[in-house]
């Protein structure tokens, strides 16, 4: 059989590092479990009573959980026992979350936001798992710390996506490229499916949530106007794709060439996406991609996060395209400031 699962790909990339331990594969393996178990789930939320609040009851009597509570236990569950962690951060939990002291403490860091988009979840709309993996930097023999979490997007060592469409599919980088993997529903497995993704320079779409025009900084209402005009050489007008569930705008922009935007505006002047569960790993993923990703003026993967929900305006996708929102937004500052 000609394929590759998403377990021999992990051991292959890896034994190009001679120097490698194995711990990050099976860390990748591990989660790789969990969001299999977490599609399952969000595959049957239309069938089974899943969607109320949480603490409601289901049919058989048993207390429900909101699917994306569902899937942030199911996270912190597969992984705080595999002996490669010591210490996670979810988007659903206010607190860093430590591994018990009973199991064996790992070198590395994971953060994630267990079920992004999960407003979408009752219309049936694609929905994912965003994962970022980094290095402990407090000493092994010590508990650690929030000095652990908050750590610049560069210095990621893994990160990924797992999105929940038409099919389940992992997205993921270890710094050496982006590769997807496509979930047979028939065996369970990760199957090589996007081998290298390599996401192209220059796009024709854009997505944005249009609705806040209004509020928006003046060089980013020239710009989205600049797309829509018509312009045969450059490829104007550009198509508007806006899902309303980040994993999916960025995975179909990640294929077909797109920018994505969630930026600052006077009403939110940090934007809405989290830096540490959002912005980071989808630089990481974008940059490996041959992409770019920004918050407008500097390199995303740059910011040095100061608190763990921190939120960031994030501008990403191809490259040309980042770069002329920015060079918008910045010709306007200029002006503003005579
Ligand atoms: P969530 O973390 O509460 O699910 O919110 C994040 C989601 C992103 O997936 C998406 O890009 C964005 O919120 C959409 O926001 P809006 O409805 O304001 O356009
Ligand atoms: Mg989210």
């Amino acid at each position: 059989m000609n394929f590759q699962t998403l377990a021999r790909h992990i051991i292959e990339e890896e034994r190009k590092y001679p120097e490698a331990t194995g711990e990050l594969s099976s860390l990748l393996h591990d989660l790789s479990l969990a969001t299999k178990v977490i599609s399952l789930e969000v595959n049957k939320a239309g069938l089974v009573d899943i969607l109320g609040f949480t603490g409601d009851s289901n049919v058989h009597g048993e207390q429900v959980k909101k699917l994306d509570i569902y899937a942030h236990d199911m996270m912190v569950k597969a992984m705080d026992h595999g002996g490669h962690l010591c210490v996670m951060a979810s988007e659903e939990e206010e607190d860093i979350i430590h591994i018990p002291p009973h199991f064996h403490i790992g070198k590395y860091v994971l953060l994630f936001d267990p079920l992004d988009g999960s407003s979408n979840i009752d219309a049936n709309v694609s929905i994912g798992t965003i994962f970022s993996i980094y290095r402990r930097i407090t000493p092994d023999d010590q508990v650690a710390t929030m000095e652990d979490c908050l750590q610049p997007g560069h210095k990621q060592v893994a990160a990924g996506y797992v999105i929940y469409g038409s099919s389940t599919m992992l997205v993921y980088t270890a710094g050496n490229g982006v590769h997807g993997f496509t979930l047979d529903p028939a065996f369970g497995e990760y199957i090589l499916s996007h081998k290298k993704i390599e996401t192209p320079k220059k796009s024709k779409i854009y997505s944005i949530n249009e609705g806040n025009y209004l509020y928006w900084h003046t060089g980013l209402k020239k710009y989205i106007k600049y797309l829509q005009e018509e312009d045969e050489e450059s490829g104007r007008p550009y198509s508007s794709r806006y899902i309303g569930s980040m994993v999916a705008d960025v995975h179909r922009n990640l294929l077909y060439g797109g920018i994505f935007m969630y930026p600052a505006d006077s009403r939110n002047p940090n934007g809405k996406l989290r830096l540490m569960y959002e912005c980071n790993p989808m630089a990481f993923i974008i940059e490996q991609a041959g992409g770019k990703a920004s918050d407008g003026k500097r390199r995303m993967l740059d910011i040095q996060p100061e608190k763990l929900h921190q939120r960031v305006p994030i501008f990403i996708g191809s490259e040309d395209d980042v770069k002329t929102v920015e060079k918008f937004m910045a010709e306007e500052e200029v002006k503003a400031s005579k």
